[in-house]
């Protein structure tokens, strides 16, 4: 636990909760390099199996703190977002467990991008997503131009970064930017529900699945299907895949550890 981070581990499945619930989670410094650690660890984690990202209260993340960066010593904006936001997008992006943004309330700034950044994105009613850059004369970044063009289409992409407008959770669902919603009660639960499903797959399968999803973004046919042979190859010749086979044999549910 740090300040403003809290990091619970139970079985299988990490839960990194924002907590900072007065200025609705706002990133400091200090979360910041918090959540790349903690994210770079668990990536090493081979016992946790999947990554729910929260916040605590009634938001989920509302992107840099404003009072932080009115700091007479605060970086250079494109210091701090190379030497500490990046670092977090490319820890999500690059970590072979899935991460899933359990996106309870607003999600604004780089705190949209967070949630942009992970696996799978679920809402509670009460989510919605803010480009809030531009309101304060900043282009959007931490990936956000990278993902939303990807998740929604350009001319939508171009619409939420220029305006800024809020997007509720029935919208984000209606865009693709979220894939459920449920009532706020149940968006941990859900949650926990779809990290222990996770869990339960084949770790290596997983990691090479995020890898390709992410590769096939940027190539054209045929490399992604080069690509997915090579990948097959890796997850062909791992014991999961002896096992998923034994498993189908024998009619019985597979043991997968990511061998
Ligand atoms: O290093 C760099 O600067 C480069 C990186 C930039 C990445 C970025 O994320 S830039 C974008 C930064 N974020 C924003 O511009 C969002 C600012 N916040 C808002 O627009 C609104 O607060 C929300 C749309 C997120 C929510 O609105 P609402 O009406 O639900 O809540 P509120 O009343 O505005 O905020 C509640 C409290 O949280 C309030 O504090 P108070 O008055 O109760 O003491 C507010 O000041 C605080 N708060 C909200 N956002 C931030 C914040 N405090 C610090 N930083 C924030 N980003």
């Amino acid at each position: 636990m740090t300040d403003g981070l809290r990091v619970e581990v139970d079985g299988p499945v990490a839960t990194l909760t924002l907590d900072r619930p007065a200025a609705l989670n706002a990133l400091t410094v200090q979360v910041k390099v918090a959540l790349c650690d903690a994210l770079e660890s668990l990536a090493v984690d081979r016992s946790v199996r999947a990554v729910i990202l929260t916040g605590a209260g009634r938001a989920f993340c509302a992107g840099q703190d404003l009072a932080e960066r009115e700091e007479p010593d605060a970086a250079p904006l494109e210091v701090e977002v190379r030497e500490r936001y990046n670092p977090i997008i490319r820890a999500l992006r690059s970590m072979g467990q899935p991460v899933i943004a359990a996106v309870n309330g607003v999600a604004a700034g780089a705190g949209a991008s967070l949630a942009f950044a992970c696996d799978l994105r679920i809402a509670a009613e009460e989510a919605r997503f803010v480009l809030a850059f531009g309101r304060i004369g900043l282009v959007p970044d931490s990936g956000a131009t990278w993902f939303l063009p990807r998740l929604v289409g350009p001319a939508k992409a171009a619409e939420l970064a220029l305006l800024g407008d809020p997007v509720d959770a029935t919208e984000a669902l209606h865009l693709g930017l979220v894939s459920r919603v449920v009532p706020g009660d149940q968006l941990m639960p859900e949650a926990r529900a779809l990290a222990d499903r996770l869990a339960e797959g084949a770790p290596l399968a997983q990691a090479l699945t995020k890898t390709a999803l992410d590769r096939a973004l940027t190539i054209d046919l045929d490399e992604a299907l080069e690509g997915e042979a090579k990948l097959q190859g890796i997850a062909g010749a791992s014991a999961d895949h002896a096992e998923g086979l034994a498993a189908f044999r024998e009619k019985r549910p597979p043991r997968f550890t990511g061998s």
